[in-house]
């Protein structure tokens, strides 16, 4: 496919409220995306990086300068001979594949396998100041129609908001935790006072590196550990399952290096029968019209955070994604099936940046 060239471009989306994890509060997503344009067609991909490398290693300027720098000007060839940088390489295989798509007019969920029309809601609840204000905002998403919770823990915010939960909304919700690696093998009997609440998993409780430890927390609770920031490729998935670190995988494309990568995550599990589901980075509509195409593949068994447009922002770039019963549509058009507003992307981008290629 020839290209033309390729924008880089900034914007800043202010957050509806403060979203606080274990490694930091946001308060505005810092996106870059990437614009492919060729003859036919043009493509979009969101990077997922975060401004600051607390989540992983990666950083939304960092990102930026490695496909300035590296990974643009080898496009068409082997991008795997630069380490890393899997965030940055997920964004321009994206929007290199969503060009191809729309020339070829075949939607991307066709293309990766999607078995389903609709994927179900979950959300992600971020850390509060008190219990009663977590109570409020899950009793709000429930309202919405949201059909699994995550709470996102660390210590000294796990037991207590867990138990508050599941005594205010019952045994029934589909509940689970996240800890984005801020715990250690140490406090595995801590961790263990969680089995007590019926969660469906534990995710990320230790550190990116420690599947060995992983395999060792999970004979030491019984609620099913997943891994999130541990997982970079299909090779450590394969190898965190052999280990018995993890029983369920969180798939974020991102995080792997693209769809392609993301898929190959789902068939090893699957084929293994460990159940995946899609995980989220705050994305724009941009970004979450892809994931919702992938988490309809037929090995994606959990809810995901797979969240309407307004679980973070007022104005999304595309059309909203909205909840009907609980779960968003999945695209059907060409590509990703959605496509920036030009006024709201007008109105929030920073920089703009054209790489030419011809
Ligand atoms: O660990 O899953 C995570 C957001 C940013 C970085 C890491 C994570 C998250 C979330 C929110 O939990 C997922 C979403 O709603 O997009
Ligand atoms: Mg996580």
């Amino acid at each position: 496919m020839k290209i033309d060239g390729i924008e880089l471009r900034r914007v800043a989306m202010p957050l509806k409220a403060p979203f606080r994890t274990s490694f930091g509060v946001a308060t505005s997503r810092d996106v870059l995306l990437v614009r492919v344009v060729t003859p036919d067609a043009e493509g979009w991909g969101e990077c997922v990086a975060l401004p600051e490398p607390r989540y992983n290693a990666e950083y939304v300027d960092g990102a930026a300068e490695v496909l300035r720098r590296f990974l643009i000007p080898a496009l068409g060839r082997d991008l795997a001979v630069f380490k890393g940088h899997r965030m940055a390489k997920a964004a321009l295989e994206t929007a290199v594949l969503d060009a191809r798509l729309r020339a070829s007019g075949e939607s991307l969920g066709h293309f990766l396998g999607a078995e389903r029309a609709r994927v179900p809601s979950g959300v992600s609840v971020g850390i509060m100041d008190s219990i009663p204000e977590l109570l409020d905002a899950v009793e709000g998403y429930l309202a919405e129609g949201y059909v699994r919770i995550k709470l996102k823990i660390e210590p000294g915010w796990d037991v207590a908001p867990v138990r508050a939960v599941r005594e205010r909304f019952g045994e029934d919700l589909p509940l689970q935790v996240d800890a984005n690696a801020a715990y250690s093998l140490s406090d595995a009997p801590h961790l263990a006072g969680l089995d007590d609440f019926g969660l469906l998993l534990i995710e990320q409780p230790l550190a990116d590196d420690d599947l060995v430890q992983h395999a060792r927390l999970a004979g030491r609770v019984r609620t099913p550990i997943c891994l999130d920031e541990s997982i970079d490729s299909a090779a450590h998935a394969a190898a965190a399952i052999t280990l018995g670190a993890c029983s369920i995988v969180n798939i974020k494309p991102g995080r792997v290096g693209g769809y392609l990568e993301a898929r190959r995550i789902h068939d090893l599990c699957r084929a293994h029968g460990v159940a995946v589901w899609c995980g989220g980075m705050m994305e724009t509509g941009i970004g979450r019209a892809a994931n919702v195409a992938l988490a309809a593949l037929p090995g994606f068994t959990l809810p995901g955070d797979t969240s309407g447009s307004s679980r973070y922002f007022a104005t999304d770039l595309t059309a909203p994604f909205e909840l009907a019963d609980g779960h968003l549509a999945v695209p059907a058009g060409p590509g990703i099936g959605v496509d920036p507003e030009p006024d709201v992307l007008s109105e929030v981008t920073v920089s703009t940046e054209w790489i030419p290629l011809t």
